[in-house]
């Protein structure tokens, strides 16, 4: 199979943990995306949506959405299971992927900043602004959201979930995008263990072909 992937996109970055835990190969295809390569005419015939991550099976067929290829590696390789059997943590877990995957992340996502400073013209500071808002706004509900149901080391459990898949990616963000985490502590030491795991750190952005500074 390949992945198309950058090596900071947090939506790559989910999938790369999956498969890392999973223990599943993958070949490399990097997309630049701060070159605008997401949105060449011949990717685009590849991924319509014009963003990564994107998987292509061994059959050459090609899936994007990181949800749904998590989805789709769960299917392929069960063991060991990112979602619970059990329905309500099953469901748990996917609230929490869910808050970040379509309440956070797309509100920060590189077309939508561009769109903020290109087409509104917004300065460095309001686009800063904007982006540490979403943050807060998300991790506020993420650490509530922990805090009440979390046990463990992980999100729900001693075992990483999809909501560690989608965790650790939206906390780098913040971390690189230098917002302020300190008022979510468990959202903090479940990062925190998660980078000292190693398919976490195998998925990490500083250990992909095409990481740059
Ligand atoms: N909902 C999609 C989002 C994919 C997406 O937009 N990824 C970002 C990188 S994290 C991207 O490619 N952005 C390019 C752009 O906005 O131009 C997913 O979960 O895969």
């Amino acid at each position: 199979m390949q992945l198309y992937s950058f090596f900071n996109s947090s939506t790559s970055y989910r999938v790369r943990i999956a498969l890392a835990i999973k223990g599943l190969h993958v070949d490399y295809c990097a997309v630049n995306l701060r070159a605008g390569e997401q949105r060449d005419q011949a990717y685009r015939t590849l991924n319509p949506a014009g963003g990564v991550p994107l998987l292509v099976n061994d059959e050459g067929v090609a899936l994007g959405q990181s949800l749904a290829i998590i989805d789709y590696l769960e299917t392929l390789q069960p063991d060991p299971p990112l979602l619970p059997a059990e329905p309500l943590l099953r469901a748990r877990v996917l609230e929490l992927a869910n808050l970040i995957a379509c309440d956070m992340h797309p509100l920060n996502n590189l077309r939508v900043l561009n769109y903020l400073k290109n087409e509104l013209g917004v300065s460095e500071a309001q686009q800063q602004a904007w982006y540490a808002h979403w943050i807060a706004e998300g991790l506020r509900a993420v650490e509530a959201l922990l805090v009440r149901h979390g046990v463990g080391e992980y999100c729900f459990g001693d075992q990483p979930t999809l909501a560690d898949c989608c965790l650790v990616p939206q906390v780098a963000n913040g971390i690189r995008m230098n917002c302020d985490l300190t008022l979510y502590p468990r959202v903090m030491a479940i990062y925190y263990h998660c980078q000292r795991q190693p398919a976490f750190q195998q998925a990490a952005p500083a250990q992909q072909p095409d990481y740059c500074e």
